[in-house]
């Protein structure tokens, strides 16, 4: 397809239209649906978000006012979802019923009728955001609110290399539109629950450096999860502690697995291959962020991956 108008079209031809967001919901998949439902509402027509998994209490305003009808929909669009299977629970009921789909992601593999595409956008949030113009829409404070949310998510509050000019002037333009930034960024990168901030305590009393502060490492057992009282939200992002420490060049967080076995997320910086690494234990992933599983007592596991990671190190 390729051009938005012609999404455009074919959303203002449907008339009752479900929304799918991908599992594990973040901000912008759910700020992108939530302010695409506003949208076609707004049109006169009836909508709503479907996602397999609860949302969090910290995206529930997105919703605010928005009754999830019951309908049998005609048009099914998802937005931000990147493969079916990231559709969780959902993919089996919708495989081959997906109309539309509005991603950014470049690795994106289609799934649906047909498929809008832009990874020039730092966040699926931007597209719908262009989309609400060719639909001939103003955008209000809450559809505002909720397309801010996505953009400033999925660039990590404007800092990732994904922000672009077009970044900046959408999200002043939101503003604008009474988009209530300063709360928003508050609540997506100032606060953390009180589980997060005791699983964040009891890491860094496991935080142990190795070759010569080049490396780092921390573990994260059951026992202290369920210490912590921490649900899988609380634990988003520990594994990139370790290597935020100035002069760490290796990051490794060890999670403990239900049979006793170790899960290893490495974060690197080049030199530094995390993906080489975790090959050797059998895992793989990125040049940057890779994981591996190591079925050996947690001081066993960390010496392996240290010893693995002061190879890397020496060679490079
Ligand atoms: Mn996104």
């Amino acid at each position: 397809m390729g051009k938005l108008a012609r999404a455009a079209e074919l959303l203002r031809a449907a008339d009752r239209i479900v929304i799918l967001s991908h599992s594990s919901p973040d901000g912008d998949t759910l700020g992108s649906a939530a302010a695409l439902c506003r949208a076609l509402k707004k049109l006169g027509k009836a909508a709503r978000c479907e996602c397999a998994d609860p949302v969090g209490p910290k995206y529930a305003y997105l919703f605010e006012g928005l009754h999830a009808e019951p309908f049998a929909p005609d048009f099914v669009v998802s937005v931000d979802v990147a493969d079916l299977k990231l559709l969780g629970s959902l993919a089996e009921r919708y495989r081959g019923r997906i109309d539309l789909a509005i991603d950014h992601h470049g690795s994106h593999a289609p799934f649906a009728r047909e498929t809008y595409v832009d990874a020039k956008a730092a966040a699926t949030a931007e597209i719908i955001f262009e989309l609400t113009g060719l639909l001939g829409l103003e955008v209000d404070p809450a559809t505002a609110s909720a397309l801010y949310t996505g953009i400033s998510t999925d660039t990590g509050c404007f800092r990732y290399s994904n922000v672009t000019p077009r970044t900046h002037r959408m999200a002043a333009s939101l503003m604008e539109r009474g988009a209530r930034a300063e709360e928003i960024d508050r609540a997506m990168f100032e606060t953390k629950s009180r589980a997060r901030l005791e699983m964040e305590r009891t890491v860094l009393e496991h935080l142990r450096f190795f070759c010569g502060g080049r490396g780092a490492s921390i573990h994260i057992s059951r026992a202290d999860i369920a210490r912590a009282g921490a649900q899988e939200d609380d634990l988003e992002g520990l594994a990139s502690l370790p290597r935020q420490v100035e002069g760490v060049l290796a990051g490794i967080t060890l999670r403990e697995k239900e049979d006793g076995s170790w899960k290893a997320s490495l974060r690197t910086t080049p030199p530094v291959d995390a993906a080489r690494i975790c090959r050797k234990f059998g895992g793989g992933g990125h040049a940057c962020a890779a994981g591996c599983v190591l079925r050996a007592p947690l001081e066993e596991a960390e010496r392996r991956l240290a010893a693995a990671v002061e190879e890397v190190l020496r060679e490079a």
